[in-house]
């Protein structure tokens, strides 16, 4: 399937990406590198989010993908990339109600990340060391370390079979452990202080000014922790521009999220609109 794209490679993921897409590009990036000798690119149109590092030698481009061949990492729809593409070869996805945008569509629900799904798809004899990090970062990062309720025997079978290959255990949890300077946990302080819990179980924030999405994404964390809550939403208000995220173990917050032309997973999604 890959081997047939004949010229330049462009790989995308959606924007505001998070762990499993950036850890997804440079996944298939290092397998296309060991079967063809093509150019390829990476292309994320809002870059790399803060407290994501750049998990290869390749640069995260923000520029429009030029290459003749085109595929997308982790976009439930063509929207989630925030380009305008011609035309999609491959989409790989493990996302629910996936729009089948591409030629050739590869979605699997049963993966808790894309990065396993490339794992499965990957040849043996391709598997290297780095492969074996990369695909733990999507699974460890998407599952929220092995803990979401979507998580399968399968899943923890395919991470058994990585670890047999080589153990990237203790070295992926670390890239993903939250490094805070200390104005960051100043900021993480700011934004618990304005946490609300309502009378249906909801435990809230709505901020009023911009923070870092890891900031926002620590904050929903701990709210995740609070007893007594049936789903935790932070709403940031950046100049008209409400960027919401959802989190749940108890309620379907994708639907939530669709009703804002939002995505994302039965426990946890998000969406942005402009007012
Ligand atoms: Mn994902």
């Amino acid at each position: 399937m890959l081997s047939r794209l004949i010229g330049p490679i462009s790989l995308v993921c959606h924007q505001n990406a998070d762990f499993d897409a950036i850890a997804s590009l440079y996944l298939l990036e290092a397998w296309l590198k060991q079967i063809t000798q093509t150019n390829i690119s990476l292309h994320c149109s809002t870059g790399l989010s803060l407290g994501i590092p750049q998990l290869g030698v390749s640069p995260i481009l923000q520029s429009q993908p030029s290459h003749p061949n085109i595929i997308t990492l982790d976009c439930r729809t063509m929207q989630r990339t925030g380009y305008q593409l011609p035309e999609v070869a491959i989409n790989f996805d493990h996302h629910p109600n996936n729009s089948q945008f591409a030629k050739l569509n590869i979605i699997d629900l049963q993966a808790v990340s894309t990065t396993e799904l490339l794992w499965k798809l990957i040849p043996q004899q391709f598997k290297t060391p780095s492969i074996c990090q990369l695909a733990l970062l999507g699974i460890f990062s998407d599952s929220q370390n092995l803990s979401t309720p979507n998580l399968s025997s399968q899943t923890l079978r395919t991470c058994s079979e990585i670890l047999k290959i080589s153990n990237q255990l203790q070295a992926s949890l670390n890239i993903l452990k939250p490094k805070l300077k200390a104005q960051e946990l100043k900021q993480l302080g700011e934004l618990l202080l304005q946490s609300q819990i309502n009378s249906k179980q909801i435990a809230s924030i709505y901020l009023t000014q911009h923070y870092p999405k890891a900031i926002r994404n620590l904050a929903l964390q701990q709210l995740s922790q609070l007893q007594n809550t049936k789903a935790v939403c932070l709403i940031q208000n950046d100049k008209g521009r409400i960027q919401g995220s959802l989190r749940s173990k108890k309620i379907d917050v994708h639907k939530l999220s669709e009703l804002f032309q939002g995505g994302g997973h039965k426990n946890a999604a998000g969406f942005e609109i402009k007012i």
